[in-house]
Order: C-alpha cells, then structure tokens, then sequence
C-alpha cells in the first residue's frame, strides 16, 4: 500500500486505483494550516473511533424516499419508523460478523452501537488503534486553545475488512472553522441603521401575530458544533428585546448532549434566537456535542443520535460546512446515506449554503474553479442561502447576499428533481456565466431557497450585538417557517414535509419571493473577477428559488 505518499500535508492521493490485500481508507488527508501538531500521544491515551460498516438497500432506500417525498406519488408522506429504517439498511451478519471478530481480536470489545445498527463506537487505547489500523500514527493538535487528536498518515485495514466498512470516524477529519459570521459595519450615510430583528422578519415574511405554533407535538431543533453553546439567559433576553407581539417561547425544551461552560458562542445564540423567532411557539431542542473524547467528530456524532432517537423534531437546522475536496467521497456519500435515512422517516434537515459563495480553490498556476461545500452540496437536505434588503433602511424587496454560498456538486449527480429547473437556468443566462472549467454543470446545484442573511441583532452574554450576518441567520428563519407548515399539516392529521426538495421545486417559485438581482462572490482572478454567478428570474444558483412568503407557503404545501 503506497499511502506514504501522502504524508506530507496536502497532499492528496486517490488510493482505491490500487488493488492491494492492505487497503488504505482515507483517501484524503490534509491536515489544515490552522491546526499545529503538538506531538505523538501517550500509547496509553484513550481514543473513540467510529466505524461506519456497509449497509444493505441503499438503492432501495433511496427509491423509497423519492416515492413518499414526491407530492404526486401514492406513498407520499408515508414515511418510516426508526425500526423500519433499521430493517431495510442494517448490515447484514456476515458484515457484523466480520467487523467484530476483526475488533475481538484486537481485544476491542468496549463498543456501542446504534438502533440502525450500521455504526459501531469503540473505545480504545492509541497503541492498540496504531496496531489495529496500519499506518495510522495518532498527534495531538491545538487550535485557538482547542485540542484534539489525530492520525498524521492514512490507515489501511485488511482487504476482508475493508469490504465491510464505509470509513473510520476520528481519525482524520479536522472540525471546519465554522461559517465566519461576519461582523461588519456596511456604511450608514443617514446614520439609520435598520438591523434585521424577529419583527422585521416577520414583517418581510408576511407572518401575522396569529402564525405561531399550536400543535402538541410540534417539534424542530437546531444542531451545534465547534464548541458553540447558547445561554439560556440570552435567549431569555433576547425575546425580552425582540420578541414584539407575538406569542413566542423563551425557553428551550430540551438539550440534547452536554452544553459545555464558558461564554456563548455567536452562531449558537443566533440560531436558537431566530428558529424560535419564525418558528415561534413551536416547541424546540438543541442538539450539542462538544464531543467526550478529543478524538471524536461532532458532527459525525450528531448524526448517530439520529440513528439512535425514535423520538426527533420534525425540522433541523446546521449551519456546518466543509469544502467538498477536504472530504472523502466515500465519507460523503455515507453521510448522504444518513441524510436519506432521515427524510425517509419524514425529518426535514436544512443546511446553510456557506459564506464565500461560489468559493474560490486554486488548482495550479492561474488555474482557478469554484468550491462546493459539504453537506450544502448533498441531494437529500434543503440548503439555504442569503439576501438582503435592497434599500438597508426599509423592509423593502430582497436582493443576493454576496456571501451567499451556491453552485455545483463535483460528487453527487443532479437529483431529477431539479433538472429541468435548472436547465431552465443554465439557458436563461447561458452568455453571462462564468467559463464551463469552474463548476460541472452535471452536479446538484443549490442553494435551494433562501432568507435574509444580513444585519441580524443577536443576544450574546447577555449584551445585544447587531451586523451579524451569514447563511447561519437565514437557515434557522426558513426552519422556523417549515415547522410552522409542519404545524398545520399535523393539526389536520397531514404527515410532516419531510425531505421538501421534490415538492418545493413542483411549485416553481410560487409562493416564494424571486430574488433576481446580484451575484455572489467567486475567485478574484482576470477570468471571473471576483464573481460566481448571478441570481435570474426563476431557480438560480445563488439564491434557490427565493425567500419565503409564508401565507402562501403554506397554502401551498397544506394539500395532501
Ligand atoms: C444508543 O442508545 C442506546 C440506548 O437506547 C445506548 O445504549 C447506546 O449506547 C446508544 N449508542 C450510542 C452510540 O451512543
Ligand atoms: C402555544 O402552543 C401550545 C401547545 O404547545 C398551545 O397549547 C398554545 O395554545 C399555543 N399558543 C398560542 C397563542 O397559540
Ligand atoms: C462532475 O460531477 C460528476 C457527478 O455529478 C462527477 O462524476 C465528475 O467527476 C465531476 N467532474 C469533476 C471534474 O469533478
Ligand atoms: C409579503 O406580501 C407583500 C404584499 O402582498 C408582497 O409584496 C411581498 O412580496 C410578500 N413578501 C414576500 C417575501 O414574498
Ligand atoms: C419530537 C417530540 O416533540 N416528541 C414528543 C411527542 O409527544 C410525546 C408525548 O407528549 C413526547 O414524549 C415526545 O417527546
């Protein structure tokens, strides 16, 4: 196995052309910049690596969600429970039997799994994980007095194995800096400054006092990561603030994982703020993970609870992100699979599209194309982008974020969904985009739809903070309104929206606002000059289908 290649960091080497009895796994490491090694872990630490072992029907799995996603099918909305989920994908004996003998006879026997079976969490010292997976070599690594550890060098693990794995968790993924929220001052020449608050959005919206939840087991959640905790008290504050003359909850109902101390962080005070600002009344969880062991993926971690809870909301929102080309594909294309077994029992997870529109990576010299980002780019979730008021000082119509994250997959194939939608697009604007070489047109485009993404005020220990901005702020706004669809669905005994995507592209921008004017940020070089692409008429790659009106929204998703 030739995996010492890449130890440089960087380095980047696709190791599945090799046909070896050792088959190396990761076929990506790069070790971020910003990540210093501090040097080679005690023998005897303890380390949690998670195991993703090969599950059955995913073809199956991924037909059946588009039968009940698809408002024009018989089996719309009849959706699975987490036992039924569990019986179409768990791996099968002979994969079980495999992974654990494998594990056994390292004397790896402290493991815990998940209802779906298709994970497998183990606790281990660094020695016997070295020994277990050949080549790994496990550092300790700080970040902004961050710690945690990783292997420096790609692993293999024996061919009889390897055939019964998807990836190895905790061992080289390095948690991404997090969508930077901007905190900008734009120019204020009359010295007004209308910062975005829950009213404001409510009045862009069009929600009415009477457009708060009231159903009893109405439920949505927002995830965090990267350290980020929420204040109770903040959240208090804020609705104190902000929170006008609708009927809202000031509390959260449940926290699920250890919030850690210290300060509040700015993305988790923002989320939880605005999806119990739109999404008001609605009862809503926090799902935090500031992860046990210093080997442990957060976000990896997040998506086993949900493989683990028969109980969910219905509507989850993650402003998470990572470039598509730090990932491996075999890691995203699980992390897909995940995604699909959530919409399949009939959860809607929405995704920010990012920051830095349609990014920027360099390949060589004056060579440039755009970046994906992952799981923005993933098929099966809704993801989000970002607007701002035309006039900053009115509640005037929408027009691009420049930050506004969108594009083209590399990985994953245009969902049918979207073709024609987006066809529409590629023709409509065909002389003004950018050259061919910095995207695939035949990769899933997003954003889906979008929000307001600029000026928001957020409550953060204790003190009011304005100009906040980012794809964060409008992820948890159109969360919000989903769950109040849900609301109504559930009070007339409808099943959940589920995975909207297929039904939301069947409306064809009808009931939302058309952004059309502006264009998002791309690679500052003479072909594109700083530009990605431009929002059009109709479906665009920097604001989806547009900003929600939600009066017709709903009435337009309460059929069926
Ligand atoms: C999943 O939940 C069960 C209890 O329902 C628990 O025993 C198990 O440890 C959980 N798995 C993980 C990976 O936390
Ligand atoms: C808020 O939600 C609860 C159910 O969780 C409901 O009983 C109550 O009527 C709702 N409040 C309003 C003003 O609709
Ligand atoms: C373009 O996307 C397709 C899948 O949508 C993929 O198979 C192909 O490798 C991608 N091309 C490049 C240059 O990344
Ligand atoms: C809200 O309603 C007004 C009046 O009908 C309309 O002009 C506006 O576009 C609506 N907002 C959105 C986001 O569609
Ligand atoms: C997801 C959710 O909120 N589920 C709740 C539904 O109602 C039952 C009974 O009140 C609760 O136990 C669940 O937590």
């Amino acid at each position: 196995c030739n995996c010492s290649n890449s130890l440089k960091p960087g380095c980047v080497l696709n190791i599945f052309s090799y046909i070896y009895i050792m088959k190396c796994f990761s076929s990506f490491l790069r070790i971020p910049e910003d990540w210093t090694r501090v040097g080679r872990v005690d023998p005897a630490e303890e380390l949690e690596l998670t195991f993703a072992l090969k599950q059955q029907n995913v073809n199956l799995l991924e037909e059946t969600l588009r039968w009940v996603s698809d408002p024009d099918s018989a089996q719309y909305g009849k959706y699975l429970t987490l036992e039924e989920v569990a019986s179409l994908v768990r791996p099968s004996e002979l994969t079980h039997k495999v992974v654990r003998h494998w594990l056994h006879s390292h004397g790896i026997t402290n493991c815990l799994t998940v209802r779906t079976e298709d994970f497998l969490q183990c606790t281990m010292t660094a020695e016997v994980a070295e020994k277990l997976l050949p080549g790994s070599r496990f550092n300790r690594y700080i970040r902004d007095g961050q710690s945690l550890v990783r292997s420096s060098a790609p692993y293999s693990v024996h061919d009889d194995v390897h055939q019964h794995l998807d990836f190895v968790g905790g061992l080289h993924r390095f948690p991404p800096k997090g969508q930077d929220l901007r905190k900008e001052q734009k120019s204020s020449k009359e010295g007004i400054h209308l910062g975005v608050t829950p009213v404001i959005l409510r009045t862009r919206y069009n929600l009415t006092a009477a457009d708060v939840g009231t159903a009893q087991n109405n439920s949505q959640a927002v995830a965090q990561f990267l350290e980020q905790y929420y204040h109770p008290a903040d959240l208090a504050e804020f609705m104190s603030l902000f929170g006008g003359s609708f009927q809202h909850l000031s509390q959260v109902d449940r926290v699920v994982g250890t919030q850690g101390g210290g300060k509040a962080g700015i993305e988790a005070s923002l989320d939880i703020e605005y999806i119990m600002s739109t999404g008001a009344n609605v009862s809503t969880w926090v799902f935090t993970n500031p992860g046990r062991h210093e080997s442990q993926e957060p976000f990896l971690q997040w998506m086993l609870l949900l493989s683990n809870m028969s109980d969910l909301p219905w509507v989850h929102t993650i402003s998470y992100g990572d470039d598509e080309d730090s990932l491996s594909t075999a890691y995203m294309m699980r992390i897909n699979t995940e995604f699909m077994k959530a919409g399949i029992r009939g959860i809607s997870l929405l995704f920010a599209s990012g920051d830095s529109g349609a990014g920027c990576r360099h390949l060589g010299k004056e060579q440039n194309s755009f970046r994906p980002s992952f799981p923005a780019s993933s098929p099966y979730v809704t993801t989000v982008g970002g607007t701002s008021f035309k006039n900053p000082y009115k509640v005037t119509y929408e027009v691009t974020d420049y930050i506004s994250g969108g594009g083209f997959s590399n990985v994953f194939k245009m969902p049918d969904y979207q073709v024609s939608a987006v066809e529409g697009y590629l023709k409509t604007v065909a002389a003004k985009l950018p050259p061919q070489s910095y995207y695939n047109v035949s990769g899933r485009a997003y954003p889906d739809m979008a929000a307001l993404s600029d000026n928001y005020w957020v409550v953060i220990n204790r003190v009011p903070v304005p100009w906040v901005s980012g794809t964060s702020a409008s992820t948890p706004v159109v969360g919000g309104m989903l769950s109040l669809v849900n609301d109504h669905r559930l009070l007339k005994g409808l099943p959940t929206l589920g995975f909207l995507n297929p039904r939301l592209y069947k409306l064809k921008g009808q009931a939302l606002f058309d952004v059309t004017e502006g264009c998002h940020l791309g690679c500052l070089d003479e072909q594109v000059q700083g530009q990605g692409f431009c929002a059009a008429p109709s479906w665009d790659p920097v604001t989806g289908w547009g900003t929600p009106n939600y009066p017709a929204l709903l009435a337009a998703l309460l059929s069926e």
